[in-house]
C-alpha cells in the first residue's frame, strides 16, 4: 500500500485506473496532504477511484488536470511546492462540487430572463438530473415539448427553428449518441442551428456514477466532431450571460453550439405539475389495406405534390422519397432531408409548432418510422391540427436495396390510432390518398395517413440539385 507509484502510472489518467493501478494511492495522499481513506481492501478500487478524485479534484478549465504522473515518484511528496499545485487549481465550483459545499450558482430565474433575452421560444429535450432546474423552468413556463429521446428533441428543435422559432435542446450527454444522427446529418449540413445544454456526467474530477465515465470522457470530443461549437457554462450569472452572448455568434453562422452544464449550475427549481393529458382517441377510417394493386410511390407523391399550396410545406423522408418527390417537381415549399433518418415527422412536429399558419405534410417511410417509433407517441401527444403525416409503407428498405422491413406484419393504422392521433386514415388506392388530403386540408387535425405501396422507383431517378442548406434558405424564403 504504501509503495510508490511505478513509471507505469506516470501517464494515466486517474479515470483510467484499474485496480492495481491504485496500489499507489496511498503515496498519492501523502503527496496531497489528504488523510488516508478508510479502505482496507486494495481491490475496492471503486471506492478508491472515487475518493481520489475527490481529492485531486479538475482545476478550472484551461488548466490541465493535475495526474499521477504529475507526482513525484519517489519519497512521501510532503513538499510545499508539490503539495500547493493541487490547491492552486481548485476553484469554487471544484470545491462546492467535491466537497458539498454550495458557492457560486446561476439562479435559474435569473437565467429564464436571459434565454427570454436571446429570444429563445421553444424548448425540446429528455431530462436529466443534472439540468433539472432548466428543464422545470421550461416545462413551468416556456414552450417546452418532452421528447422521446435526444434525436426526436434535435429534429423538433431543427423543425422549430426553420419554421423561425428560436429553439434549443436539453439533453444528457448520455444521450449524445441518439442525437448524433440529427446533428451530423440535418442541423450541421443544412445548416439549421440549434443550441444545447447538455447535462454533463461523468465530468473529470467530479465523482459519479461508473457509466458516465467514459461518456463524460468523449462529451466534447463527440459534440465537436458532430460540427458543435461547444462551450462549458460557468455557474455564475454575468459570466453564463456571456457565454450565451458569445455563443450566438455561431448561431448566426449556421452553427449548432451546446453548452455544457456541470452539476449544481443552476439553483432548484420546483417543477409545477404538469397538465393532466388522457388519452383522447381519435377517429379511424380503415380502407381495404394491402391492395394487391397498390400504387408506386411516385404516383402517390405526384397526386401529394400537385396539392401543395401557398400555405402548404412538403418534407419528404431520407432515400428515394425526396429523389421522387424532386424528380416530379422541385419546389420552393419542399425539402428533402437527406440522412437524419426516421425524423421526419419530429422537423414536422417543431415546424407546426413554429407555424401555425402552414400545413405541414410529412413523408414518411416504413424503415424510417420503425427507427424512430417514439415520434409518434410525441407527435399525438402535442397533436398539432397542421401536421398530416403520411408513411409511404412498400414494407421494404427500398432506397438500399428492397431488404425487408418488420412493417409487413404490422397493423400501422391501429399503431397511430393508439398512439393517440386525432384521425388515422388510411389509403391504397390513389383515389383514397386523393380523399384523404383533401379532407385534411377540409378539416385540419392531427392526421396519420397510412399509404400501402409497391415497392420500387421510377427510372431515370432525380436527384436533388439543390443543396441542404440552399433547400432550407429557399423554404424559410418561401414562409416569410
Ligand atoms: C441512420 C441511418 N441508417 C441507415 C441509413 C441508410 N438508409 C438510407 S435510406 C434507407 C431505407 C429507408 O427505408 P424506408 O424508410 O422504408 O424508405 P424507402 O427506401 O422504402 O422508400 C436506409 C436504411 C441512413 N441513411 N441513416
Amino acid at each position: 500500500m504504501g509503495q510508490p507509484p511505478s513509471d507505469r502510472h506516470r501517464s494515466y489518467d486517474l479515470s483510467l485506473h484499474t485496480d492495481a493501478s491504485f496500489r499507489g494511492f496511498g503515496h498519492l495522499h501523502n503527496y496531497l496532504g489528504e488523510p488516508h481513506p478508510p479502505f482496507r481492501r486494495i481491490g475496492d478500487a471503486q471506492d478508491c477511484r472515487r475518493h481520489l478524485q475527490d481529492a485531486v479534484c479538475r482545476p478550472s478549465r484551461g488548466q490541465d488536470r493535475p495526474r499521477i504522473g504529475d507526482i513525484p515518484a519517489t519519497g512521501c511528496g510532503r513538499t510545499t511546492a508539490g503539495r500547493g499545485k493541487i490547491p492552486a487549481g481548485r476553484t469554487a465550483r471544484h470545491q462546492r462540487l467535491c466537497r458539498g459545499r454550495p458557492t457560486a450558482m446561476i439562479d435559474t430565474n435569473e437565467f429564464e430572463s436571459l434565454l427570454r433575452g436571446h429570444r429563445y421560444e421553444l424548448f425540446s429535450g429528455v431530462p436529466c438530473s443534472f439540468l433539472q432546474p432548466l428543464i422545470n423552468l421550461a416545462s413551468n413556463s416556456l414552450d417546452y415539448v418532452a421528447a422521446t429521446n435526444e434525436g426526436e428533441a434535435v429534429a423538433i428543435a431543427a423543425g422549430a427553428q426553420l419554421g423561425g422559432k428560436k429553439s434549443a435542446v436539453l439533453l444528457q450527454n448520455s444521450g449524445l449518441t441518439n442525437a448524433l444522427a440529427p446533428l451530423t446529418s440535418l442541423t450541421n449540413i443544412c445548416e439549421i442551428p440549434v443550441t444545447g445544454f447538455v447535462g454533463f456526467r461523468g465530468e473529470e474530477g467530479v465523482p459519479d456514477e461508473v457509466q458516465h465515465e467514459f461518456m463524460g470522457r468523449i462529451t466534447r470530443q463527440l459534440l465537436e466532431v458532430g460540427g458543435v461549437h461547444v462551450i462549458h457554462l460557468e455557474a455564475s450569472l454575468p459570466a453564463a450571460a456571456k457565454q450565451l452572448e458569445e455563443g450566438q455568434d455561431y448561431l448566426r453562422d449556421g452553427k449548432s453550439v451546446f453548452y455544457l452544464v456541470s452539476k449544481g449550475t443552476f439553483s432548484s427549481l420546483d417543477l409545477k405539475p404538469p397538465p393532466q393529458r388522457a388519452y383522447q382517441g381519435g377517429t379511424l377510417t380503415i380502407s381495404s389495406c394491402r391492395d394487391p394493386k397498390r400504387p408506386h410511390r411516385h404516383d402517390v407523391l405526384k397526386i401529394i405534390s400537385g396539392a401543395k399550396r401557398h400555405d402548404t410545406v412538403l418534407l419528404a423522408t431520407t432515400g428515394m422519397c425526396g429523389r421522387e418527390l424532386f424528380t416530379i417537381e422541385d419546389a420552393p415549399n419542399n425539402f428533402y432531408m437527406v440522412g437524419s433518418m426516421g425524423c421526419v415527422s419530429s422537423i414536422g412536429l417543431g415546424l407546426s409548432i413554429a407555424r401555425p399558419d402552414r400545413k405541414i405534410i410529412a413523408l414518411d417511410g416504413d424503415g424510417a418510422l420503425l427507427m424512430r417509433m417514439g415520434n409518434l407517441a410525441t407527435n399525438a401527444y402535442y397533436r398539432p391540427d397542421n401536421l398530416l403525416h403520411v408513411l409511404l409503407d412498400n414494407e421494404t428498405h427500398d432506397s438500399t436495396g428492397g431488404q425487408a422491413t418488420a412493417s409487413s406484419c404490422m397493423n400501422w393504422p391501429m399503431i397511430a390510432h393508439g398512439a393517440g392521433y386525432s384521425h388515422v386514415a388510411s389509403a391504397s388506392t390513389l383515389s383514397e390518398v386523393e380523399q384523404a388530403l383533401d379532407d385534411w386540408l377540409a378539416q385540419p387535425r392531427l392526421t396519420f395517413l397510412y399509404v400501402s405501396i409497391a415497392p420500387g422507383s421510377i427510372s431515370p431517378l432525380g436527384r436533388p440539385t439543390i443543396s441542404p442548406a440552399d433547400a432550407v434558405r429557399r423554404l424559410q424564403e418561401f414562409m416569410r
